[in-house]
């Protein structure tokens, strides 16, 4: 296989596209480095003492882990100095965070989450960083409003995430299909291992929390039902995967079908998953693969958040899952 660095496929995207000024090509630069830089901490962790919580509780209301604080330095800290974002939105900080005068800035808006997964910390098991790139309105300037950072997903110029898992890889899409790299800890570099990725339009496989069973409503109960009762286009019952990271289960389905689940429920009636830093993006890179992310109703990338940290059900996968998940409510709505 021919290898093709990722920052060598940046700068072959950037010349194709004539107006592009390299501003965003190094903020994706930028990104790659943090996330270059988390990896390395987390393998590290066990040895280094940064494993467990520090006792604060976040903005969500969940404890805050020692390695969610520091991939989330991490990245702020770079990314406030990269000079083409005017504001950033972590999962871990309750406010956006605006671009200070002293720093260049651009019109670019990065909303991320440092470390999805994190409760797995402590257990060895994959975690990762999610991340979103919303463009300021064309032609604004001056302090960027929260109403120009409270974009619907369909906005997103670029979405992914770096899954620190056996090994650390890369993927993202620009909106020109999903590109999945490695990084070759030898040499330091994200090298093109998956290129164009594709959802199966169908899968085989369903993830879900079924401990919080007790808590669906009926029409939640027949979707999973429904995921129990069925047989996958190839003749098999679905099997059941969770790993409890985000991240992880959804590189899973990215590349081997399927569908995740987290929908909302009578303690979390919202759902539990963030829109703009967790849904979004991942929604983005599901299109992108030929794949389709639903809140049950409709389409996760349309939403309008209300606010930085809102929350939202999520379905996302192969195409035909996620559309089997939308007709079981749609005919429970209209019987109810
Ligand atoms: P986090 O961003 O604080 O880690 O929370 C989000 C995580 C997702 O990664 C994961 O899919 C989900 O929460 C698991 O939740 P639960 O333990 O309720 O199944
Ligand atoms: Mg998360």
């Amino acid at each position: 296989m021919a290898e093709i660095t990722v920052t060598e496929y940046l700068l072959l995207h950037q010349k194709k596209s004539p107006h592009a000024t390299g501003l965003f090509t190094g903020l994706l630069y930028d990104l790659i480095l943090s996330g270059k830089i988390i990896s390395r901490r987390i393998n590290k962790a066990g040895l280094l003492d940064i494993l467990g919580g520090t006792g604060e509780i976040n903005v969500q209301g969940e404890n805050v882990q020692k390695l969610d604080e520091l991939a989330n330095h991490i990245l702020t800290w770079r990314m406030e100095r990269c000079g083409a974002l005017c504001a950033m939105s972590s999962e871990e900080n309750a406010e956006l965070i605006r671009i200070r005068p002293e720093f260049p800035s651009g019109d670019y808006i990065l909303i991320f989450d440092p470390l999805d997964g994190s409760s797995n910390i402590d257990v060895n098991i994959n975690v990762g960083t999610i991340f979103s790139i919303l463009r300021r309105p064309h032609g604004n300037c001056g302090e960027v409003t929260l109403e120009e950072v409270l974009q619907p997903g369909v906005n997103q110029v670029a979405a992914g995430y770096m899954l620190y898992g056996p090994s650390t890889m890369l993927v993202f899409s620009t909106g020109q299909g999903v590109h999945g790299f490695t990084l070759d800890p030898g040499v330091g570099e994200f090298l093109l291992s998956h290129p164009d990725m594709r959802i199966p339009q169908q899968g085989n496989i369903y993830s879900v929390n079924e401990g919080n069973r007790k808590n669906w409503d009926e029409a939640t109960r027949q979707v999973v039902d429904w995921f129990h009762a069925c047989q996958a286009k190839d003749g098999k019952n679905y099997s059941s995967r969770y790993v409890g990271a985000l991240v992880a289960d959804f590189h899973r389905t990215l590349i081997n079908g399927g569908i995740y689940m987290y929908p909302a429920d009578a303690a979390k009636p919202q759902g539990k998953l963030r829109l703009m830093c967790e849904a979004a993006p991942l929604a983005f890179l599901a299109e992108q693969a030929g794949g389709r992310a639903s809140d049950g109703t409709g389409r996760i990338l349309e939403r309008a958040p209300a606010h930085l940290h809102m929350r939202t059900p999520l379905f996302i996968g192969s195409a035909d899952d996620v559309a089997a998940v939308e007709k079981i409510y749609a005919e429970h709505k209209n019987h109810s």
